[in-house]
């Protein structure tokens, strides 16, 4: 059985969606970010990068980042369809995965819930860089929101991809933060289904205030 190194509310709920979509055996192991688990020697002795998502295969290797990890489950339960046959295909999904964890996220949200990681003694300073991530993630969601248009799935057929989008929904969701309407659509359409509802179940983020889904 593979396990999947999981954070409660991190983007890591991107792949334990993909986990549930694919009909994967795994064993959820929650790592406790509040409490700085990451850091501890045993989680650094099987992911010394010390974050989540990471999942430890079958074969006992370690693959890490989530555009890596989402590659390698579409490509390992093909009957669940989230990654296309096509390099082409495949060249896009990689594309907007990259996009949205390391141009969103780590240039976005990070700024927006740790600008004290950053400046730590420095109030105004946090507030600006805040304001900064504020300003990418909505230039980021327009973006999404422009490649999305009127269709339900990013790239047509639903793919690995939505994974990542589905974290960034999610915490627009919790912490109020506009997002485009089609994009807030793709939320909605994404809590709809049973897979993302264990997720959030499992994770305990099944709630009116945490996703939008009711407990
Ligand atoms: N580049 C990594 C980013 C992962 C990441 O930043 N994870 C956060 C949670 S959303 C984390 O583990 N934070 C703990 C820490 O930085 O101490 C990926 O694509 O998976």
């Amino acid at each position: 059985m593979i396990t999947f190194f999981n954070g409660i509310g991190a983007c890591s709920i991107g792949i334990h969606v993909l986990l549930e979509e694919a009909g994967a055996d795994f064993e959820n192991r929650i790592i406790d970010l509040a409490n700085r688990e990451q850091f501890s020697p045993d989680y650094r002795a099987a992911n010394p990068k010390g974050k989540v998502p990471a999942i430890l295969r079958e074969d006992g290797s370690l693959v890490t980042e989530f555009p890596a990890i989402a590659l390698w489950i579409g490509h390992t339960y093909p009957e669940a369809r989230m990654l296309p046959a096509d390099f082409e295909g495949q060249l896009r999904v990689i594309e907007i995965m990259d996009y949205m964890v390391s141009s969103i996220h780590m240039r976005g949200f990070t700024f927006i819930f740790a600008p004290m990681k950053f400046h730590p003694d420095d109030p105004s300073a946090q507030e600006a860089l805040r304001a900064h991530g504020r300003d990418q993630v909505k230039i980021g969601l327009d973006n999404l929101s422009e490649t999305l248009g009127d269709k339900d799935w990013l790239l047509g057929d639903f793919t690995v991809a939505e994974g990542a989008l589905f974290y960034m929904t999610r915490w627009c969701h919790q912490h109020g933060i506009e997002m485009p309407d089609n994009i807030r659509d793709h939320h909605q359409r994404m809590i709809a289904r049973p897979a993302v509802q264990r997720a959030l179940r499992a994770d305990g983020l099944a709630t009116p205030e945490k996703s939008g889904l009711a407990a």
